[in-house]
């Protein structure tokens, strides 16, 4: 084998793996080591984000939902994701339920449940706390927090990637490559090394969350099942499962069994919510879900910039900057996986698709499991909110399950369709962690098996040590500083997109006959900056 050969082989890229594999692990000791210290610090650098830049989270979140929907009914919505005339790769119900499984996990049902009853306690807007408008207001923020602006902030990058990848062809697995319409060859350099450090980090920072979450609801799911005491062997008992499973997964290629066992998930998740919406107050349940509705079309401006500057009540930044900030840490990975299964759509379909069957999906799951949960309280059959001061999220979830007809049936496939969540979240964070970290990975190339691995480590020990920290404060803090970088990159990548469909379509659409079919995209000379084909 040659040197030029050699240079081309797949290999572990050290200015990226070094900087963001140290900050995880040291991060994760600190968590174990100095449990309060790092609360105490994850505390005050999220007030300082939130204090200062809550207005970039918000003007953010909201351009990028314009943003994509300029982009579907805008001049290029009509570009094709491909060079040829082919139909879409994927049928739209199988593709809008491979992007559901992957840009949904642990966190929808860990919230389902209890989202609404947190607003009920402390609502927005200085509502009264426990009154009837809190209840409603509660329940729609909920849908909010889950819909349009979370949905167009993976829709914009999953445009980015699919159009690098089906329309310029780069072959590639890491989101600086995306940039390279705007920064050009700088992206070879300390540019992209930059980039793709702060999306591992970011990506970090969003998964935190979810094993935050995640890991204490799998484990009091899996224990009130089994009869058991919860305590923390029963939770690090779930999270080196989990391991032993990814481990599994990166060496004997498990990769279909997780495939079915997500496939499956979406139908445990459609079985759970008709049976809760069929057992349920179905009236009730309907009714406040078609007021939510009418509640976010009168308010959507309103509480997309809302920010409490004056009174500083808390409660945009515990929420929905946390939530744009949790979004934004998940979109580089969801736009590369996205941006994979979209070729042979238009970037209208593409955007739209994403748009309303994400935000339908969750808002579906939302807003029933949430009404029930209501149901409960305000009728008095369930204590739930006081459950919920008192135990925390994974008890009262657990409490909730069991008012349920053949609660133990539907405990079972709870604790399945969690642990699955949990399970498929991670292993594809791992993956494109490991994915980012590597240099010259091309096409349908995995990255190293020992790269997945040491990644998975990095991510079970940020789990554990977030159980020494515990509280869902420093899990939120995690997020949101570690996203804040991230929407500087995501900007790059927008500005990016626009320049590469001015360069592209530019002339076409403004002589608005935009034609695209094979041969205009081999007029445009879209090889000229593409390589390694
Ligand atoms: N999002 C969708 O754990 C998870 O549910 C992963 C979380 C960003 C809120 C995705």
């Amino acid at each position: 084998m040659n040197l030029s050969q050699r240079q081309d082989q797949p290999r572990l890229d050290l200015p990226v793996f070094i900087p963001a594999f140290g900050i995880a692990i040291i991060a994760a000791a600190f968590l174990v080591l100095r449990p309060e210290q790092a609360e105490a610090w994850a505390a005050h650098l999220m007030s300082l984000v939130t204090s200062q830049f809550g207005w970039l989270f918000v003007f953010f979140g909201f351009g990028t939902f314009i943003f994509a929907l300029w982009l579907a009914y805008g001049r290029f919505g009509q570009v094709k994701l491909s060079r040829t005339d082919e139909p879409p790769e994927y049928s739209e119900l199988s593709w809008a339920a491979m992007m559901f499984s992957a840009g949904i996990g642990i966190g929808l049902v860990s919230w389902s449940f209890v989202e609404p009853i947190y607003y009920l306690s402390s609502p927005p807007l200085h509502i009264e706390p426990h009154s009837a408008k809190a209840a409603e207001w509660g329940h729609m923020y909920t849908l909010f927090h889950w819909s349009f602006v979370p949905w167009a902030l993976y829709a914009v990058p999953s445009v980015a990637v699919a159009y690098m990848l089906h329309v310029r062809r780069r072959p590639f697995l890491r989101i600086s490559e995306v940039c390279r319409p705007l920064l050009g060859d700088r992206v070879d350099g300390w540019i992209g090394k930059v980039i793709d450090t702060l999306i591992i980090l970011g990506l970090i920072g969003g998964a935190g969350t979810s094993l935050g979450l995640g890991v204490p609801l799998v484990s009091s799911l899996t224990t009130s099942l089994l009869g058991i005491e919860e305590s923390m062997a029963t939770r690090l008992g779930v999270i080196a499962f989990w391991t032993l499973i990814f481990g599994a997964s990166a060496y004997k290629g498990l990769k279909a069994g997780i495939r079915i066992l997500s496939d499956i998930n979406i139908f445990l998740a459609v079985a759970i919510v008709l049976l809760v919406l069929f057992v349920g107050p179905t009236v009730f349940i309907l009714s406040m879900s078609a007021n939510s509705v009418g509640l976010m079309l009168d308010n959507f401006p309103r509480i997309s910039f809302w920010l409490d500057p004056i009174k500083h009540g808390g409660f945009p930044d515990a929420w929905t900057l946390f939530y744009w900030a949790w979004w934004i840490a998940y979109a580089p990975l969801m736009g590369l996986f996205f941006g994979r299964i979209s070729r042979g759509r238009t970037i209208r379909q593409m955007v739209l698709g994403i748009l309303l069957w994400g935000s339908l999906g969750c808002i579906s799951f939302l807003s029933i499991c949430g009404s029930y949960a209501l149901h409960l309280e305000l009728s008095g059959t369930l204590e739930v909110s006081q459950l919920l001061s008192e135990q925390g999220i994974p008890a009262t979830v657990v409490a909730i399950v069991k008012t349920l007809p053949f609660s133990q049936v539907v405990l079972a496939a709870f604790t399945l369709l969690s642990f699955v969540f949990l399970a498929t979240t991670l292993d594809s964070s791992a993956y494109v962690l490991a994915s980012i970290s590597t240099k010259n990975l091309y096409g349908e190339q995995e990255p190293g098996k020992r790269n997945r691995l040491a990644w998975a480590f990095a991510l079970a020990l940020i789990a554990v040590g977030l159980l020494f920290a515990n509280g869902l404060d420093t899990v939120k803090s995690l997020t949101i500083i570690l996203a804040l970088p991230l929407t500087v990159v995501l900007l790059l990548i927008f500005r990016s997109l626009t320049r590469v469909l001015n360069d592209d379509f530019g002339v076409a659409v403004q002589k608005d006959a935009l034609i695209v079919a094979p041969a205009t995209i081999e007029a445009n000379n879209f090889d000229k900056e593409t390589k390694n084909v």
